[in-house]
């Protein structure tokens, strides 16, 4: 398990925070095997000392920065590199804490600084951070040099998963080609996708909050833990405030459980008048070292709220209501880089849509977003990268173990949010494979017991009768493409197949089942009366259908939808996609199709339906 907390980086009255988002200097190592940025040591002086570098900012992909086909397409390593002048009285008194921060890195990342190898990090979606204090130089003229490597390649080890294959038949293909194979259909985006940063802490200071919370008539319970680095005998006092500034409850030492009177529960949008309420929780710490007194201060936004799962239906504070507005936010714009305008202008859609969920197909997003989530009331389904685990060598020992360290690593950054309400552990896994069975068995328990308050969930597209991890899950979640993969073109097929698929998934299983995908490709203007395939009309007809066999069976046991997708996005070049997965009900720049007036319309009529 991992042993140290990975609190979001907050500014308070002991803590501070400078952000390195801006121009970096960038370099893609282009020699045949990639290494010469290791073999000639390119951290050890300035970037732009070895070689040529360009201006690449971060928080960004790099693949469609430049008008390079061979910087688009990139696999290995790549080169950042900053200067940072660092506050003087954060190295002058030697009570504070400075921590390098990176919130992630597609995929595989090694940090210097001045020089000196500080951390490395396996994996692309989650972040890391480490102490860099005794690498600044006092001399306050001498900036600090941060390099960063990051390297996409993905091998059956990495979440998700992929394979290199070198083409060495010269008749066909030129000297050292090879390529990148995986089984998903985004496109791999790389670099540094979230905000650099650094922090301060004291010496002594608050390293990780734990809460859970919960109800009982009108008194909100907020079970909290606490731990603390830097100090063996630390005080702690919590005090929980409310919107207006309020204290409603205070408590001392490093765990414990503070009592709400006449609580505000969290819900979500739509379903409340007043979604999306959150208190803040004041962590204070007090240490000291007998020559120094250490004072730490943290503030965690709070939900109070409570999910439940029953073999019909999917409760937030015991009401059955959130399950008919879901959709579905897929990364878009240039690329994966975290895009302030972007999520703020999605966010207003959703809302427009009346839609109030999504999961992080097929990545966990960005912390700010799941911070947007809390305070919007848009409810989540986080879901880990294992999407294309379909190599049975990727079920592997390795693989497994990989995994579960992705999963610890998720639970301890998103825990906290009460929007997370479930765990997606994979995406369309080859579930029926023999190993998939131990493997899911296993993570979904691992899963289970990092945190027991949230049922866990895979997506599967995998035959209800085979699936081997279905069992372990608390909720079905199951893609479907009628119509479109299967059966092109036939309509008709839709109202037939997707009851035979709730049936029997139910018939086997009695859980509640969400319909996690469901679309088809509409190439924004093509029109066609009657419908064909790639029209926006196909797309309108393809969601309706579902949707009146969703309307027969939301009042039994099928609580939620998720059309794919909210947005076109990019994807692989391949014969099936024209520039990029065109299921979105919006394009890429953020313009509806006729679907999507398809499911404003229902959406807000779901709303109003429960008042
Ligand atoms: C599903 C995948 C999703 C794809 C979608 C599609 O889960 O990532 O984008 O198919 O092909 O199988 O549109």
């Amino acid at each position: 398990l991992l042993d140290t907390g990975m609190l979001f980086p907050r500014e308070s009255s002991s803590r501070e925070v400078k952000e390195l988002n801006g121009l970096w200097d960038f370099r893609a190592d282009q020699s045949p095997n990639r290494n010469q940025g290791f073999d000639r040591a390119w951290y050890k002086s300035r970037l732009a000392e070895t070689g040529p570098v360009i201006d690449m900012p971060v928080p960004a992909s790099y693949n469609d920065i430049t008008q390079d086909p061979a910087l688009r397409d990139f696999i290995g390593w790549v080169w950042y590199e900053r200067e940072v002048v660092v506050p003087a009285r954060w190295v002058a008194d030697g009570g504070t804490r400075v921590v390098l921060r990176v919130g992630s890195a597609h995929y595989y990342s090694v940090v210097w600084v001045n020089g000196v190898k500080v951390t490395e990090h396996d994996g692309g979606h989650l972040p890391f951070e480490v102490e860099i204090g005794s690498l600044i130089r006092k001399d306050p003229t001498v900036p600090c040099r941060i390099t960063i490597a990051v390297n996409n390649t993905l091998t059956l080890e990495t979440l998700p998963p992929g394979t290199i294959q070198h083409m060495d038949d010269r008749t066909k293909y030129p000297e050292g080609f090879f390529v990148q194979n995986f089984n998903f259909d985004f496109f791999n985006y790389a670099g540094i996708h979230r905000p650099v940063l650094l922090y301060t802490t004291p010496k002594a200071y608050v390293d990780d909050i734990t809460v859970v919370t919960d109800f009982l008539d009108n008194t909100g319970l907020v079970k909290y833990n606490v731990s603390v680095q830097g100090a063996a005998n630390a005080t702690l006092s919590v005090t929980l405030i409310d919107k207006d500034g309020r204290c409603v409850a205070t408590s001392n030492g490093p765990a414990g459980v503070l009592k709400v009177v006449d609580v505000k529960l969290w819900w979500p949008y739509l379903m409340h008048e007043n979604p999306g309420y959150l208190y803040s929780m004041e962590v204070r710490l007090t240490a000291a070292d007998g020559k120094s007194t250490f004072e730490d201060v943290y503030s965690l936004p709070v939900g109070i709220r409570t999910v439940s799962v029953t073999s019909t239906q999917f409760l937030i504070n015991n009401n059955f209501g959130y399950n008919r507005l879901i959709t579905d936010r897929k990364f878009c714009g240039k690329s994966k880089g975290l895009d302030w305008p972007l999520i703020v202008k999605d966010f207003n859609l959703m809302k427009w849509l009346g839609a109030n969920s999504f999961r992080t197909s097929h990545y966990p997003y960005a912390e700010e977003i799941l911070q947007m989530c809390d305070r919007h009331g848009i409810v989540v389904i986080d879901e880990c990268p294992g999407v294309g685990i379909k190599d049975i060598r990727s079920f592997g020992k390795a693989s497994l173990t990989h995994h579960l360290v992705v999963m610890d690593e998720l639970v301890r950054r998103d825990k906290n949010h009460p929007s997370v309400v479930m765990w997606s552990v994979a995406n369309e896994p080859a579930a029926e494979m023999p190993p998939a069975e131990f493997y899911f068995k296993t993570l979904i328990q691992h899963t289970k017991a990092l945190d027991p308050t949230r049922p866990v969930t895979y997506i599967t597209a995998s035959n209800y009768a085979r699936d081997k991890g279905a069992p372990y899950v608390d909720v079905i979640c199951v893609n479907s493409y009628f119509s479109w993969y299967h059966d092109p073109g036939h309509l008709e097929v839709i109202p037939i197949q997707l009851n035979t698929q709730f049936e029997n998934w139910y018939g086997k299983y009695q859980k509640p089942i969400i319909q996690s995908e469901y679309g088809a490709d509409a190439v924004p203007g093509l029109h066609s009366d009657p419908p064909v395939m790639f029209t926006e009309e196909y797309q309108k007809v393809v969601l309706q259908s579902y949707h009146n066999v969703f309307d027969q069976k939301r009042k039994q046991y099928v609580i939620g939808e998720l059309i794919w997708n909210f947005a076109d996005f990019m994807t692989v070049q391949g014969i099936l996609r024209v520039v990029g997965n065109k299921k979105g009900v919006f394009t890429r720049q953020r313009q509806p199709k006729a679907a999507a007036f398809i499911l404003r319309e229902r959406y807000w009529r779901l709303a109003n339906e429960t008042g």
